[in-house]
C-alpha cells in the first residue's frame, strides 16, 4: 500500500498539470494549486491551458471522475509536489522566488508525516533550503536536516526530465532520480513515484539529484554548442556541415548533434547557468557553450542580412518560429528572435511561416499580417530561411526552392 490518498501539486504548468493528471488517473485524489485564475478555471472545466499531445483527454477524464481539482488555495494533503518555474535573473543567477512563494503558500497546511517533493529544476542546495525555510515557517515541526530520525516531514528532490511533446509517455517510462535530505525522505518519495512511474527510481542525496538534472541539460547544451561551432567553422571553410557530420558520425564512438539557429526552450538555455553561478571558476566549457549557443541567432541574422543585400527588394520567408520541430511553443525561441530582429530592422519584406499556430502571441500582434501560408511564401520569397525543421518543410522538394537563396539552419536540404 502506497499510503497516499490525497496528493497536491503546486504549479499547474507543463510539468505540474500532466503529473497531476497522471496521478489522478491512478485513482488518487489530486488537488492542483496554481496562482493563475485562468489556469485554475480552465482545468476545473476539464480543459487545458497549455499544448501537449493527449493531455486534454487525460485532464478531462480526471476532472470528470472528480479525482482532479484545481484551486488557488492549498489544502491539506499527504504529499506536496512543487513544480513551479526557476528562471534566472538578469545577472544569470537563479531566481528561487517561485519556490519560496509556493512553500510559504503550503506551509500552513503541512502536517506531520507529509512528504514534500521539489520537481522544479533547481541549483544545488535548494532542497536543503526548503528544509531550512520550512523550519522557520513551521517551528512546531522537526525538519529532516534538524533530526534525521525524528523528522516530522519528509523532503526530497525528484527533478522532472520529460521532453515537451512526449510528456505523457516520458512521465511514466523515464527512470527517475530521487534525492532525499535523508534516506528516509528518499524512500518515502519512492513510494509516491511508484504510483505512476514504470521506469526505475534511482536513489541518492538531494544535492546529487539537483546536480544530475543540471548536468543532463548542460551535457546537451555543450554538445549542441559543439555542433553550432562546427557549422560556423564549416561556413568559413566552405564545407557542408551536414555532410561532414553524417560522415563523422559513422565512426563508432562519434555522435555529433545537429546545428541549428540557437538553443531555445525554457530548460537547456537556462539550467547550465545554475552550474556556472555555483562554480564560476570551474565551469568553463559549460559557460562557453552557453555563449556559443546564445550567439548563434545573431550569426544567422547577419547571414540573412548579407543575403538580403544582394536584392533590390528582398522578400524573406522565415520557415518556422517555434523553438523546435513540430510543436507550437514560441517561448524562448531563437527562430522567433531571428524573425523579429529582421522585422524590427526593416530588412526587406519578411514573411512568417508557422504551420503550428493560427495567430501570433499578443505581444507581436502588430506583425499579424506577416503570418503567411507556406505555398504563398514559396511563391513570393526570393530568400528562404529554414529556422525550424517542421515536417511540412522537410516535405519540400529541392525543386520547390531551386530558384531561391536558401539559408538552411537545420539542414533539411542536406
Ligand atoms: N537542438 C539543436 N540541436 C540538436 C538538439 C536540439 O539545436 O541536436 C535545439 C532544439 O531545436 C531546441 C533546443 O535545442 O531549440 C532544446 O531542445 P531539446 O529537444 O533538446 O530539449 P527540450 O528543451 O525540449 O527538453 C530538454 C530535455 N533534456 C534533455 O534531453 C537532456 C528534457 O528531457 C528535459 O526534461 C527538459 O529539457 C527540461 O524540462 O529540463
Amino acid at each position: 500500500m502506497h499510503g497516499f490518498s490525497r496528493v497536491s501539486v503546486i504549479g499547474l504548468g507543463y510539468i505540474g498539470l500532466p503529473t497531476a493528471a497522471v496521478i489522478a488517473s491512478r485513482g488518487v485524489e489530486v488537488l492542483g494549486v496554481d496562482v493563475s485564475e485562468h489556469a485554475v478555471n480552465t482545468i476545473n472545466q476539464g480543459k487545458i491551458h497549455i499544448v501537449e499531445p493527449d493531455l486534454d483527454m487525460l485532464v478531462q477524464a480526471a476532472v470528470t471522475t472528480g479525482k482532479l481539482k484545481a484551486s488557488l488555495t492549498p489544502e491539506p494533503a499527504e504529499a506536496f509536489m512543487i513544480a513551479v518555474p526557476t528562471p534566472f535573473k538578469d545577472n544569470k543567477s537563479p531566481d528561487l522566488s517561485y519556490i519560496k512563494a509556493a512553500l510559504e503558500n503550503i506551509a500552513p497546511v503541512i502536517a506531520k508525516g507529509n512528504l514534500i517533493v521539489l520537481e522544479s529544476t533547481s541549483p544545488v542546495g535548494t532542497t536543503d533550503k526548503i528544509s531550512e525555510w520550512l523550519a522557520e515557517l513551521r517551528p512546531d515541526l522537526i525538519m529532516p536536516h534538524q533530526d534525521p530520525d525524528k523528522a516530522d516531514v519528509f523532503i526530497a528532490h525528484c527533478p522532472e526530465r520529460v521532453l515537451p511533446g512526449r510528456v505523457l509517455q516520458e512521465l511514466v517510462s523515464n527512470d527517475r532520480i530521487i534525492g532525499g535530505i535523508t534516506d528516509r525522505c528518499a524512500q518515502k518519495a519512492v513510494s509516491l513515484y511508484n504510483l505512476f512511474v514504470r521506469g526505475e527510481c534511482l536513489l541518492t542525496n538531494a544535492r546529487t539529484a539537483e546536480m544530475a538534472k543540471l548536468t543532463e541539460n548542460s551535457f546537451r547544451d555543450v554538445n549542441i554548442a559543439f555542433a553550432n561551432e562546427l557549422s560556423m567553422i564549416c561556413d568559413h571553410l566552405k564545407i557542408n556541415v551536414w555532410e561532414l557530420i553524417k560522415l563523422a558520425n559513422r565512426h563508432p564512438r562519434v555522435n555529433i548533434l545537429s546545428p541549428g539557429p540557437g538553443v531555445g526552450g525554457h530548460c537547456i538555455a537556462v539550467d547550465p547557468w545554475f552550474i556556472v553561478d555555483s562554480a564560476p571558476e570551474q565551469a568553463q566549457i559549460i559557460r562557453k557553450a552557453r555563449e556559443i549557443n546564445d550567439s548563434k541567432p545573431h550569426y544567422v541574422a547577419d547571414k540573412i542580412r548579407q543575403a538580403a543585400d544582394q536584392f533590390k527588394k528582398p522578400v524573406i520567408a522565415c520557415l518556422g518560429l517555434a523553438f523546435k520541430a513540430d510543436i507550437d511553443d514560441l517561448r524562448e525561441s531563437p527562430a522567433l528572435d531571428i524573425a523579429m530582429s529582421l522585422l524590427t530592422d526593416n530588412i526587406g519584406e519578411v514573411l512568417l511561416v508557422e504551420p503550428n499556430i493560427k495567430q501570433l502571441p499578443a505581444k507581436y500582434a502588430g506583425y499579424a499580417d506577416r503570418l503567411t501560408p507556406l505555398p504563398q511564401a514559396l511563391e513570393r520569397a526570393n530568400i528562404l530561411v529554414v529556422l525550424v525543421d517542421h515536417k511540412q518543410f522537410k516535405a519540400l522538394h529541392p525543386v520547390d526552392v531551386a530558384t531561391k537563396v536558401v539559408i538552411d539552419t537545420r539542414g533539411i536540404f542536406g
